[in-house]
């Protein structure tokens, strides 16, 4: 845990959020500026800043398993999972990540393919 880390904070409920689901090892909450009808971030409870940095910590596996349960799940509940969805992961600066804790964007509800709607 990192106590200068916003979604350090989200996971100790120091911050509130919008959570919807939680597991072992993830969380999953709704982002506070919507990009899509449904836009959830799935963040590991243990501040791991990037994907890069996931691969050297002990419990990956688990950590990715429960993330992975998290997104199927989360797509069921919120009624996306047959219209289909984006799943991001922004690494580094030039790629747009703001938060330096690993977190994936689900997000669906509308149409984001080629050409735009
Ligand atoms: P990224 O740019 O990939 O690092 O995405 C960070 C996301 O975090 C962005 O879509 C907005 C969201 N966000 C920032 N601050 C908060 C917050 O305080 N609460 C919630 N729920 N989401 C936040």
């Amino acid at each position: 845990m990192a106590d200068d880390c916003l979604f350090c904070r989200i996971v100790r409920k120091e911050v509130g959020s919008d959570i919807i689901d939680e597991k072992p090892t993830a969380i999953a909450f709704r982002d506070v500026s919507p990009q899509a009808p449904v836009h959830v971030l799935i963040v590991p409870r243990e501040h791991i800043p990037t994907i890069a940095d996931l691969i050297s910590v002990p419990n990956s596996c688990e950590i990715l398993s429960d993330i992975f349960s998290l997104v199927n799940d989360i797509a069921v509940s919120e009624g996306i999972s047959q219209s289909g969805y984006r799943l991001v992961a922004n690494v580094g600066e030039e790629a747009g990540q703001a938060v330096d804790h690993l977190h994936f964007h689900l997000l669906g509800g509308r149409f984001m393919g080629w050409p735009p709607g």
